[in-house]
């Protein structure tokens, strides 16, 4: 077996790289369905590796992407999103893993350290090159938009229908966003100290202006998403310190973030993805 894999990769190697547009991409039709089972997904995409791995068969990708989801207590969600993104990226001729990163203890939510971990642990399982940090529940809605980094940070949720498909503000930096592993490096990803809800976004937009780098965003018709409607989770409530966070976070740029991780985990490869089940403390 270790052989065949062997041959593949040597093969793999030698076939030309893949164009930078893929073929055949257009408009989506999504309905966003929620009843799909983890098993039509798997029969709808044969060519999928263990741990929600793929890469196109006849080209050798440009860029070598790991898409990491926060996640917490959205199962559907999840299955809507692998029903319609495992397709989506296989025809963007995507080389491709999916990391779903489960905070496990009922403290706050922190989707900043989990972005944090789902980065530090496919860095070591793949030599990713480009880093997609996406909700679970954005859902694009037209294969042209290409989910790949570009020369700057990318912010790809800019054109959501809960926001009329407009920014609600001109530095909005949350939902998906793609960084190259030398600009997240450079920003030591997201801080660690955002519990609950709101503010991590904008303080990694802070980062992104503090170290000189620009934001790029796709174009507004072409990026057009929709995102599932839901309510507000428990456990990720508002605290209310965001903004005084936010206000000192070029003190904490060098200190906090990728260099100050720290978490328990356990990681499962499921045929549709990656997931890294963590313990990431409750802030204290
Ligand atoms: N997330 C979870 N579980 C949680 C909380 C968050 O998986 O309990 C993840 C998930 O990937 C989600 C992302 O973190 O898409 C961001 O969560 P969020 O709650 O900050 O963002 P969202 O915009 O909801 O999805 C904001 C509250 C909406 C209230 C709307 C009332 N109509
Ligand atoms: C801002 C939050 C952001 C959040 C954005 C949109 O107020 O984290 O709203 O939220 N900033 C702070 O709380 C400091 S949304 O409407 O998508 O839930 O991303």
């Amino acid at each position: 077996k270790e052989f065949v894999e062997y041959k593949n990769e040597l093969l793999h190697k030698n076939v030309s790289e893949c164009p930078e547009i893929p073929p055949d991409l257009g408009p989506l039709d999504i309905r966003l369905l929620y009843n799909t089972n983890l098993l039509t997904i798997l029969s709808q995409n044969p060519n999928l590796r263990p741990g929600g791995r793929s890469r196109p068969q006849y080209c050798r990708a440009l860029q070598k992407i790991a898409i990491i989801i926060p996640f917490r207590n959205r199962e559907s969600h999840l299955r809507t999103w692998l029903y319609y993104m495992h397709p989506f990226l296989q025809q963007q001729q995507a080389d491709y893993g999916v990391y779903v990163v489960e905070q496990i203890e009922d403290t706050m939510f922190n989707r900043g350290k989990l972005m944090n971990v789902g980065y530090s642990i496919a860095s070591k399982d793949y030599d990713y090159s480009c880093f997609i940090f996406s909700d679970v529940d954005i859902i694009p809605m037209d294969g042209r938009n290409l989910y790949r980094c570009s020369k700057n940070p990318r912010h790809m949720a800019n054109s959501v229908d809960k926001f009329n498909f407009k920014l609600p503000y001109n530095d909005i930096f949350g939902g998906i966003v793609a960084f190259t592993k030398e600009h997240f490096k450079k920003l030591n990803g997201f801080s660690n100290v955002f519990w609950g809800w709101g503010g991590e976004d904008d303080e990694l937009f802070q980062r992104v202006v503090a170290v000189g780098l620009k934001v790029d965003r796709p174009d507004q018709t072409i990026a057009r998403s929709k995102m599932i409607s839901h309510k507000r989770d428990s456990g990720n409530e508002s605290t209310g310190k965001s903004f005084a966070l936010i206000s000192k976070a070029h003190k904490r740029l060098h200190k906090d973030g990728l260099s100050s991780l720290n978490y328990i985990i356990s990681i499962t490869s499921h045929k549709l993805y990656t997931k890294v089940t963590v313990d990431i403390g409750n802030g204290e």
